[in-house]
């Protein structure tokens, strides 16, 4: 009996509140009954109120991390979080080359809540020639997807070009987030399958600050799922509904702009 429990990785940095970064995703990952693991790209001292300060960890000891992992653990899907720079994201596209770490989630994080950001605009295009082409699936929010296609997208059918745009660059399956509806009563997924099928997620809005994390929990439970052996459109689905629960029920951390509740979705929600 080694490896037989289902394990996931994130690789992405910290967020020192909990709210979002591996951190969300870890208990994502926790609340799916799954394993989680770490990369550690990057640290941010961030709060509710915004990211004051962030490093980046050394390149050799961020491959360090993924050769023992590779050496030890049996990772059935990745999710990738904060990636800074060139340098990191060509770091970590060899060592998703050289090594199994099961199914790619690549979620596009560019720029906080709080406007901060995370990605910087030169890495861009190592962003799509290295990581874009390995990803199972692709989870930009509308924003980030706006910044890859290199356009402003105002309307559904800008949406639905970007996805195909995004798929033709390599990624299987697109899920872009967060398109407020015209009536601004729902806020719709668009989801682009490998298989070519489409659809749209309408969640409904629920207006709140402590919506930090979001788009770390989405992509979050969609690795955990596919590492349990879910096919992708059951893990989007999956994803979308833990999401908008942990909206729905907020939980009272920080002052401003706080963390979403991933404790909703059980019976004994606190
Ligand atoms: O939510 C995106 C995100 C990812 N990773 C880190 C973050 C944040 C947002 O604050 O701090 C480390």
């Amino acid at each position: 009996m080694a490896n037989e429990f289902p394990q996931a990785m994130v690789i992405g940095g910290s967020d020192s509140d909990g709210s979002a970064g591996i951190e969300a995703d870890l208990h994502s990952f926790f609340m799916r009954g799954v394993y989680g693991t770490v990369a550690l790209t990057a640290a941010v001292a961030g709060n509710s109120y915004g990211i004051h300060d962030s490093v980046t960890l050394p390149l050799p000891f961020i491959a360090k991390e993924f050769e023992v992992l590779a050496d030890d653990l049996d990772i059935k899907a990745t999710k990738t979080g904060m990636l800074a720079d060139a340098d990191l994201i060509n770091t970590v596209a060899d060592n998703l080359e050289k090594y199994d770490f099961g199914q790619l989630v690549l979620d596009p994080v560019i720029v906080t809540k709080h406007g901060a950001l995370l990605l910087e605009s030169e890495a861009f295009n190592t962003l799509k020639q290295r990581l874009i082409p390995l990803a199972t699936v692709m989870t930009p929010n509308y924003y980030e997807a706006e910044h890859l296609v290199g356009r402003k997208l105002p309307g559904k059918d800008d949406v639905i070009a970007a996805a195909k745009e995004l798929q033709n660059l390599g990624a299987k399956n697109i899920m872009i987030k967060g398109k407020r509806s015209e009536d601004e009563d729902t806020v719709d997924d668009y989801v682009l399958l490998e298989s070519g099928k489409s659809f749209w997620l309408p969640a409904p809005f629920f207006a709140t600050d402590r919506r930090n994390g979001t788009g770390d929990t989405v992509s979050a439970v969609i690795t955990a799922e596919l590492a349990k052996g879910s096919d992708v459109e059951s893990a989007i689905r999956i994803a979308r509904a833990f999401v908008s629960e942990a909206i729905m029920h907020p939980i009272a951390v920080g002052h401003k702009f706080g963390p979403i509740n991933h404790w909703a979705n059980e019976p004994q929600r606190p």
